[in-house]
């Protein structure tokens, strides 16, 4: 019966990635009490401190650990205290008779307060300056001329930093499906640029995670993982790995970066406030370990990367609230109290045109039915009226597909698809609704998004081929842009006022 059943999603939501109780092997974890007590240790812990996890556990970390290191451990804790952050060590000499190691410490959320130290043996270069590379970083960032080119230029600059064969900027959109918009490869792997890949790729819980943790590294996808002992006692919650630097990831996962030959994956969070913006997403063909160095100058690339995009989309944002403004302006000023009422809704409806490219524009007021250019007929219209007025009059309406809101619509794509309404009062539902005609369009997907997920006997399954699969869309318009809307939105406050003297002039002439 599985096999027929569509795969349940959520599964994948529910993964507790932050809860795996696994490393990844090429560094070692101890998590201790405030005091010192040592609470868990990873397996591998005897290849570092010659001594296995089962004698580690519950021994203080100041016989372990030598006593300078653990002392700058301890006062770089300090300034931990209350956060989920990570500091970092380079080139400590964690441990007598061994090479020097560079450290990630942080606080574990749990019961009891502890925190987490993990070590991997130091790769620092000696004369390595994170400052100056960020610097320079940015400031070839800075001379692209525009978004697109500024995404390709961060690709570029983080391939440089990390070495990695593909180096993508990967935006989602609305739906949580992504495409790569930016993209810097070398010739051992095929280009992803411009692929779509459904929203399915990344759950839920890992993207809530990428939030707080902005980078993550899988060096070896095909490398044994390594258990954190003591396993939980029943009913205990394993230790939380939220802010770990070596945390393995869930076996899905990896199935789905060997689907893809890839052998190493890093990835950095680009954040738009609180938001996940997109991924920095990188892939090697072979297992890949950069430096902790060269990864915390790629993450603190990946903050002022982020501070960028948005910095350069309210510039964008601003201009274009001029530019409504302008409008509202024009409109309110030409308005005139002889004219005739019909008249001034019109003029306003050719500003709206000029702001907001469309096929047709219809008028929809207790008073007036006009309607210019390509327009639904009106038995539809007045279906389409009839739904606007189910939804909130305060705001504007947009969709690209009509017919997903009232089915018949889906009649008339060829003229009317989609539409942006604007009301134009606030209780008599009146309507100023632009409409674009229908636009097939080709997405290309890395891989059939209708079967981006199997369902196997044990589990689910990411697909196995990533080929190209081009998707025909059908039935719907261009998308009315985040400016269009901002326009639109302006212009409802206007419409508002102009329906009010409108109304006042009509119940002059009544009188
Ligand atoms: C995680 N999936 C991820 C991550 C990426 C992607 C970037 C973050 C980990 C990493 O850096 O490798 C997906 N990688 C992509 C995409 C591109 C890319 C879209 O390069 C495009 C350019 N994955 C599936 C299915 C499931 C799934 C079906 O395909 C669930 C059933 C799960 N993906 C999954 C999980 C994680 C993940 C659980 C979290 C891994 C972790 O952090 O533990």
């Amino acid at each position: 019966i599985a096999a027929d059943m569509p795969p349940d999603l959520t599964s994948c939501d529910r993964e507790p990635i932050h809860q795996l109780g696994r490393i990844q092997p090429w560094g070692f974890l101890l998590s201790a009490t405030t005091d010192g007590t040592i609470r868990h240790a990873s397996a591998n812990i005897s290849e570092h401190l010659g001594l296995p996890a089962e004698a580690v556990i519950g021994r203080r970390l100041d016989l372990l650990l030598e006593r300078k290191s653990l002392h700058d451990i301890r006062s770089r804790l300090q300034g931990l205290r209350g956060q989920q952050q990570i500091d970092r060590l380079f080139a400590l000499p964690l441990v007598a008779g061994q090479p020097p190691y560079d450290v990630a410490i942080h606080f574990a959320p749990g019961e009891v307060p502890h925190f987490v130290v993990e070590a991997e043996p130091s790769a620092a270069e000696p004369h390595f300056d994170a400052v100056g590379m960020v610097k320079g970083m940015m400031s070839r960032l800075l001379r692209a001329r525009d978004l697109a080119g500024m995404h390709d230029r961060a690709a570029r600059q983080v391939r440089a930093v990390l070495g990695f064969d593909r180096v993508m900027i990967y935006r989602f959109h609305p739906d949580q499906s992504g495409e790569v918009v930016g993209e810097a490869a070398s010739d051992r792997v095929d280009s992803f640029r411009g692929l779509r890949f459904p929203a399915s790729d990344i759950p839920q819980q890992a993207r809530a995670l990428y939030c707080r943790n902005w980078l993550r590294l899988i060096a070896d996808v095909g490398a044994d993982t390594v258990p954190i002992l003591p396993e939980p006692a029943p009913g205990e919650a394993p230790i939380d790995l939220s802010s770990s630097v070596l945390r393995s990831v869930s076996p899905i996962h990896l199935e789905y970066l060997r689907n893809m030959g890839v052998g190493a994956s890093l990835s950095i969070s680009i954040m738009r406030g609180e938001a996940l913006w997109g991924l920095i997403a990188c892939h090697h063909a072979s297992p890949l370990l950069p430096s902790f160095q060269r990864r915390s100058a790629a993450e603190l690339f990946g903050h002022l990367y982020s501070l960028q995009i948005e910095s350069l989309e309210r510039a964008e944002a601003t201009r274009q609230e001029q530019e409504a403004q302008a409008a509202r302006d024009r409109v309110l000023a030409s308005l005139s109290e002889e004219e005739a009422p019909i008249r001034s809704l019109r003029r306003m409806a050719e500003e709206v045109r000029q702001l907001i490219p469309c096929d047709g524009i219809a008028i929809r007021t207790a008073e007036f039915k006009d309607a210019s250019g390509m327009t639904p007929d009106a038995a539809t219209l007045d279906g389409i009226v009839a739904t606007l007025d189910r939804s909130d009059a305060s705001r504007i309406f947009a969709t690209e597909e009509i017919a997903r809101h009232y089915p018949p619509a889906a009649a008339q794509v060829a003229t009317a698809a989609g539409m942006l309404a604007i009301p134009a009062s606030r209780t008599a539902r009146d309507y100023l609704i632009l409409f674009r005609r229908e636009l097939v369009r080709t997405v290309a997907w890395a891989g059939n998004p209708e079967k981006a997920v199997e369902q196997g006997n044990d589990r689910l399954h990411p697909r196995r081929s990533f080929e190209t699969w081009q998707q025909t869309v059908h039935g719907q318009s261009s998308p009315w842009l985040e400016s269009e809307r901002r326009v639109a939105e302006a212009l409802r406050v206007t419409l508002l006022e102009v329906m009010l003297r409108l109304s006042v002039g009509l119940a002059d002439e009544r009188r």
